[in-house]
């Protein structure tokens, strides 16, 4: 039997899971993003946070271009494929659960579109994003017309796939696709040392806060104005009257809550 794509294990509530197939680059074909699905279906109640990385230099190759072109899929056929990475990616961001990505080298096509649907992107300075399609003659199909566009804006995700440009870690935090960059002088952690701290911060919080945060904020940028402020008070409504939210407030009214400072 061939060796799962993913790897999974815990640390305290923080589920970890790793894309384990270096050897191609974590190149994603059917297989794996049924794994993909299925861990992302069923994520034990007891986990907080999620941390997914990756074995070897790059975080993922996107697409396996190898099963695509052996199988000459048709339209329908590939039509099929687009849905399955639609619906496992949609956990990802819709699971109720922040997820962290911790990337490496390569985050190219598919592998851009995957690490779109994390909530937090963490990246080595080796990291490099590209959406290579347009120069392969393919067209993105995991979702990155909707949320990579969202995130860097779609003019510019046009030039990306125009010309297929190759951005560097930097240029990649300039435009939103990561949150942070390390193991350079200004942030020495190593990627996995910051994921797993942020992941380990967030696991913290009330879990009605962070279900509200990852869920509903991108969806009410997809309403109208009126539907989004009418959503927005429907979930406050909802978390600030949560069980632990008194308790937590009476820390800071008592004054035993950190203060709101930034970091020196
Ligand atoms: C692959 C894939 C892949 C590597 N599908 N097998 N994605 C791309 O256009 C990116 C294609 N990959 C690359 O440009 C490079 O492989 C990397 C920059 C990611 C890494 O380079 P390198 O020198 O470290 O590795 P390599 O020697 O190119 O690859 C090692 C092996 O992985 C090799 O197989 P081997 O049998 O010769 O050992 C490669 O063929 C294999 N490999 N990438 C299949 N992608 C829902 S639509 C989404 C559309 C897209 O994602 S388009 C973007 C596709």
């Amino acid at each position: 039997m061939a060796a799962p794509f993913l790897l999974t294990t815990e640390l305290d509530n923080i589920g970890i899971v790793t894309l384990n197939k270096a050897h191609k680059r974590n190149a994603l074909d059917e297989e794996a993003i049924a794994e993909i699905d299925a861990y992302f279906s069923n994520i034990p109640e007891h986990i907080r946070v999620i941390l997914m990385k990756a074995e070897g230099d790059h975080f993922c190759a996107g697409l396996d271009l190898k099963e695509h072109h052996d199988k000459e899929r048709s339209a329908v056929d590939f039509l099929r494929v687009c849905q399955s990475w639609h619906r496992a990616f949609d956990k990802i961001e819709h699971g109720g659960i922040p997820v962290i990505a911790c990337l490496q080298g390569a985050v190219v096509g598919g592998g851009l579109e995957l690490a779109s649907a994390a909530h937090i992107r963490v990246a080595d300075s080796s990291t490099f994003f590209a959406l290579p399609e347009g120069t392969r003659g393919i067209f993105t199909g995991g979702g990155a017309t909707v949320r990579t566009a969202k995130i860097i804006s779609p003019n510019r995700m046009i030039e990306l796939m125009l010309t297929g440009r190759v951005l560097d870690a930097v240029e990649g935090e300039r435009l939103g696709l990561a949150h942070y960059v390390c193991n350079n002088e200004a942030n020495p952690k190593t990627a996995y040392e910051l994921s797993l701290e942020l992941a380990q911060r967030i696991a913290g919080n009330a879990l009605l806060s962070n279900y509200a945060i990852v869920s509903s904020i991108s969806r009410i940028a997809d309403m109208s104005a009126t539907d989004g402020l009418f959503a927005e008070g429907l979930m406050a409504a909802v978390v600030q009257t949560g069980r632990d939210v008194q308790e937590r407030l009476g820390e800071f009214v008592n004054k035993k809550a950190h203060k709101v400072k930034p970091s020196k």
